[in-house]
């Protein structure tokens, strides 16, 4: 079977960067998945991405470096199976809160006996190799969300799911839950201790800490605060962006700013 990367740079406690996919297009998926990204994450949560998109998508990236990911759109084993049999090859489970959350995610991602993934994984095979079926228990990566109050309380509980890789914070909703607001670089002192405590829990149970951030200088400041799994902002934020200063340069007028929450 075709090896994860992903599960390498972790044991090489390497940085893993991951672009994020919101736009429903196999071009901006090839072309993002072509730009040097460790894994890009087809995001079915938030992106306005179908399962047909979704399939398309997940065929463009396999002809790229980066390994595919998937965010599903809840913790639902039937749609999670899919994406993993439509060739994910790791999926991150958005507002898991409780130890029960997240075993019922690892286990929709491994065929027994360690799981209960149903048989049928068709691009798998076509990604991943003939013996896809039997090694895929040690490829796939799984991520759990923590971006709710309770998840954060459960934390540790979470963190000791057997088969759970790491944890990636959805910061915001994180804060939206913690303070009020969303807003992804949140500086509220409950927030920021709330990042603090999912690096070092993460650290003392060797697990991957993962977050979404607004930018590249945000992202850098989360590896140096202990993150290895950082998404530098999503193609919209990116596609918008890069417009809004292109625009401004043309007219001779300062760059723009960008809202709290990226965009
Ligand atoms: C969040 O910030 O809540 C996310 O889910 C990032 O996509
Ligand atoms: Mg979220």
């Amino acid at each position: 079977m075709r090896r994860n990367k992903l599960k390498q740079l972790i044991q090489e406690q390497s940085p893993i960067i991951n672009g994020w996919l919101a736009i429903p297009s196999s071009y901006s998926a090839e072309i993002v998945g072509h730009q040097g990204y460790d894994a890009v994450t087809v995001d079915l949560q938030h992106g306005m991405i179908d399962f047909a998109s979704a399939l398309t998508m997940l065929q463009a990236l396999s002809a790229t470096p980066a390994v595919p990911l998937v965010r599903v759109q809840h913790n639902d084993p039937a749609q999670i199976m899919r994406m993993l049999d439509a060739g994910a090859y790791g999926i991150i489970c958005p507002m898991i809160s409780t130890a029960e959350q997240a075993a019922r995610f690892v286990a929709a991602c491994h065929y027994p006996p360690f799981g209960v993934r149903s048989f049928g994984p068709a691009r798998g095979l076509l990604y991943g190799g003939a013996d896809y079926p039997q090694h895929a228990c040690q490829e796939i990566l799984t991520l759990a969300m923590i971006e709710t109050r309770e998840g954060l309380a459960n934390l540790d509980a979470i963190l000791a799911t057997d088969g759970l890789d790491g944890v990636f914070i959805g910061p915001n909703d994180l804060s939206l839950t913690l303070t009020g607001s969303a807003s992804a670089e949140s500086q509220h002192p409950e927030m920021l201790a709330a990042v603090e405590r999912v690096v070092s829990r993460c650290r003392q149970q060797q697990k991957l800490a993962g977050i979404f951030c607004t930018s590249g200088d945000a992202a850098r400041l989360r590896i140096d605060q202990g993150f290895q799994f950082v998404t530098p902002a999503n193609d919209v934020m990116q596609l918008g962006r890069a417009a809004r200063e292109a625009i401004a340069l043309a007219r001779g007028a300062s760059a723009p700013t960008t809202g709290a929450s990226g965009y």
